[in-house]
């Protein structure tokens, strides 16, 4: 099924992103907020890391979708069509993870590609697209998602341990702010970022009083199979959802939480495999 235009595929080959707003009605989004607020499994899940300024980077992770809610929204033909679009390919399912990004604590990320660590995992190419659902609105003052525009088209930058966080190569981040418009992506609840895994981005921290949690699916391309194993799966069909099972699975109190989430701590080895710079 075609559900991006011409206009909109252009866009993401030019910038590396496309935001579409309003992706998600607010009664789905309020289902997944209060769904993950209350899931004390995620919550025990959840790994948290230094932002090198005394902040908190949380989130919790899970490689399978699952049948509850989170699995409806990663499984669904809104986001999986797209991304096959984008992708040209059948797609499926490279991870899952909720950023808690909290009031006041939640922590800031560094500038990075997503391909900077998943090269780590045995994919040989950057065909592989992240969709950021924000939960919370997501505003500059509570550390929303930033980019630069166009920066896919740098290709995999150098990835360097620091402290508890691995970011991009700063110099070539720095010179490459000098050329591309580095944007601040603001969001209301619903609104869907689709980003190309070679896009810089980063985020600050939230001093607000407002948290900014988001939902971010991954996905790769059926073609882009590992040539390894790592933590995150190798080529595994994705069974698509109708737009509908969201709601249906949303409201269903015995189902819509279900998903086994990872353990980050000991299963993610690929910020630890780069080289540090201490
Ligand atoms: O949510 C954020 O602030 C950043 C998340 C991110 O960059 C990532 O998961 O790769």
């Amino acid at each position: 099924m075609s559900t991006l235009t011409p206009a909109q595929l252009a866009a993401y080959e030019k910038d590396g992103f496309l935001v579409i707003p309003g992706l998600f009605s607010a009664e789905e989004i309020c289902l997944l907020g209060e769904t993950a607020r209350n899931d004390r499994a995620m919550d025990e899940s959840s790994s948290t890391m230094d932002d090198g300024q005394g902040n908190d980077v949380r989130l919790a992770l899970w490689n399978h979708p699952g049948d509850g809610i989170y699995g409806m929204f990663a499984r669904c033909r809104r986001i999986v069509d797209a991304v096959e679009q984008l992708l040209q390919d059948e797609v499926y399912h490279y991870h899952s993870k909720m950023i808690l990004k909290d009031a006041r604590v939640g922590g800031a990320w560094a500038w990075h590609q997503d391909y900077g660590f998943w090269y780590q995992n045995g994919v040989l190419f950057p065909d592989l697209c992240s969709v950021m659902i924000a939960v919370d609105p997501a505003t500059r003052e509570n550390g929303c998602l930033e980019v630069l525009a166009g920066s896919h088209r740098m290709g995999r930058i150098n990835h360097i341990l620091s402290g508890e966080q691995a970011g991009a190569d700063s110099e070539r981040v720095e010179e490459a702010k000098k050329r591309l418009k580095h944007l601040h992506i603001e969001m209301a609840p619903g609104d869907a970022l689709f980003f190309h895994a070679n896009l810089l981005h980063c985020s600050a921290a939230n001093r607000s009083d407002n948290a900014r949690w988001a939902l971010i699916c991954c996905y790769n391309a059926a073609s882009n199979d590992p040539y390894r194993e790592s933590h995150h799966p190798r080529y595994t069909p994705l069974n698509k959802v109708e737009d509908s099972e969201v709601l249906r699975i949303g409201r269903d109190d015995a189902r819509r939480s279900r998903v086994e989430f990872a353990n980050l701590v000991e299963e993610d080895q690929s910020a630890r495999s780069l080289d540090g710079e201490s």
